[in-house]
């Protein structure tokens, strides 16, 4: 695939983000990417990469030549040799972190949440929503395909575990040691003609990167130099600790007799996918790595939301009969455009919150204790239970019976709450659509 350049007229960003190695740069510093077929071989990313080049001659067009006299469209980061999409010279980054234990639902709540947004943000919110780059956003491509237009419905599908190696990372050599870093899924955010921030789109519109880390990752120990796989969390706009009540033993009590999910049967009859991971040590570890990432002093609070996403809705829902899985917006009056009703996702967060206090207080004290918003958000990213396949003893779900529940609402909320201009929330009548943008 190849990208235009970003074209002189348009805007460029003073400072870009890497979204691989999060080295921040003035784009006059990027390098290019070579075309030429001949020039291969790049110290950093090994011989079968095309050669990276600051140029020092350009077409009458503007575009970098290479050593052949080639035009060359592609720009790469000057720190990791990675390339970087167009859109990231053009637009704000933003990054948004996703973590949380083994097989606590991350990767089937990324795929939901993506398939959904790539629906809500025009249809309510007037926004598009774009790859940034589809060859890197090709793996969620497949998520998205399997669970959502398979050609064989009833027949069950699963995501398979996020390794902590292999084509969800890369490998930069650093001269003298190499290090691996996650690859970011891209998105672009624009608001559209309908948009009360059309005017606007130049400071409003993002490139965010989203990241989708194995959970063994986030376990104590394992942010070395060498592997800083989660470092974006320092940088992550708003947080999505994911918490599964299924990976509880005081939840899997609770729900007994009230639920069928295969995930909440007792310990004996788990699948292999246990690990038996403390998940209050996660956050505490995660919180530990941001604290020390952005200089935060112990009695610091963090700046940018936390919102704990409590995953796997379907399976704990009659523990909390009294919330609703209905949808969170309202039409906002007089525009073709909706907004969040906030008023709904605070008193429901409030009821989560509750109940995790009374099943597992330390996940609610270790939260709201490294954050000054901290949310508690609901979503089932299949809104139905996987089965147990009879041969492999493996867990699955049928396409036919994904219907995922309030699986955009953290992230809309996290847009809502930490970036301007792009989605709305009524907070009881008046609808709030510029919230004050946290650096
Ligand atoms: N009941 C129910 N189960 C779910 C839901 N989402 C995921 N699961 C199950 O949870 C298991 C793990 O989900 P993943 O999304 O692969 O977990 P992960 O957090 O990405 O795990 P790692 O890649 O190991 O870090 C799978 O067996 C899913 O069937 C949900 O919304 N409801
Ligand atoms: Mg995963
Ligand atoms: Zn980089």
């Amino acid at each position: 695939m190849t990208h235009s350049p970003p074209s002189a007229e348009l805007t460029l960003q003073a400072k870009v983000t890497c979204p691989h190695c999060w080295h921040q740069f003035p784009p006059e510093e990027s390098l290019w990417v070579s075309e030429h077929p001949d020039l291969l071989g790049d110290p950093k990313l090994g011989f079968q990469f095309a050669k990276r080049f600051l140029p020092s001659r350009f077409s009458v067009e503007g575009d970098a030549l290479d050593e052949e006299c080639h035009k060359s469209t592609k720009m790469a980061c000057p720190h990791c040799h990675l390339e970087l999409p167009p859109p990231h010279y053009q637009l704000n980054n933003i990054c948004f972190s996703i973590l949380g234990a083994p097989a606590c639902g991350k990767s089937y709540f990324l795929a939901s949440l993506t398939w959904g947004l790539r629906q809500t943000l025009p249809k309510r919110f007037m926004v598009a929503m774009n790859d940034a780059d589809a060859s890197s956003n090709a793996r969620l491509h497949d998520y998205e395909e399997m669970q959502f237009l398979s050609g064989e419905p009833d027949k069950p599908v699963a995501i398979e575990k996020t390794e902590e190696q292999g084509d969800l990372y890369d490998v930069v050599n650093m001269g003298d040691h190499s290090i691996t870093l996650p690859r970011p899924f891209m998105f672009t955010l624009q608001p559209t003609r309908k948009h009360p921030s059309y005017a606007n789109s130049r400071n409003v519109s993002k490139v965010m990167s989203l990241y989708d880390n194995a959970g063994e990752s986030f376990l104590p120990g394992a942010d070395k130099s060498t592997s800083p796989v989660t470092r974006h969390l320092a940088l992550s706009k708003a947080l999505f600790f994911c918490f599964d009540p299924t990976q509880d033993p005081r939840f899997r009590k609770a729900c007994e007799g009230k639920s069928s999910d295969p995930q909440m049967q007792p310990r004996a009859q788990r699948l292999e996918r246990e690990n038996n991971v403390r998940q209050d040590t996660i956050l505490v570890e995660a919180t530990q790595r941001v604290r020390r990432h952005a200089g935060l002093r112990e009695d610091q609070l963090h700046k940018q939301p936390l919102i704990v996403v409590v995953t796997k809705w379907d399976s704990w829902h009659q523990l909390l009969p009294e919330i609703s899985n209905e949808e969170t917006y309202k039409v906002v009056p007089g525009l073709p455009i909706q907004a969040l009703d906030i008023e709904r996702i605070i008193n429901t967060s409030a009821k989560v919150e509750q109940m995790l206090e009374s099943v597992c207080p330390e996940i609610v004290a270790t939260a709201i204790g490294f954050a000054e918003e901290v949310f508690f958000i609901p979503i089932s990213a299949t809104g139905h239970g996987p089965e147990v396949d009879p041969e492999t003893g493996a867990l699955g779900i049928r396409p036919r019976d994904i219907n995922p529940w309030w699986v955009e609402v953290p992230l809309l909320l996290g847009f809502h709450r930490s970036t301007r201009g792009l989605v709305g929330g009524f907070y009881g009548n008046k609808v709030a659509e510029n919230q004050q943008e946290k650096k």
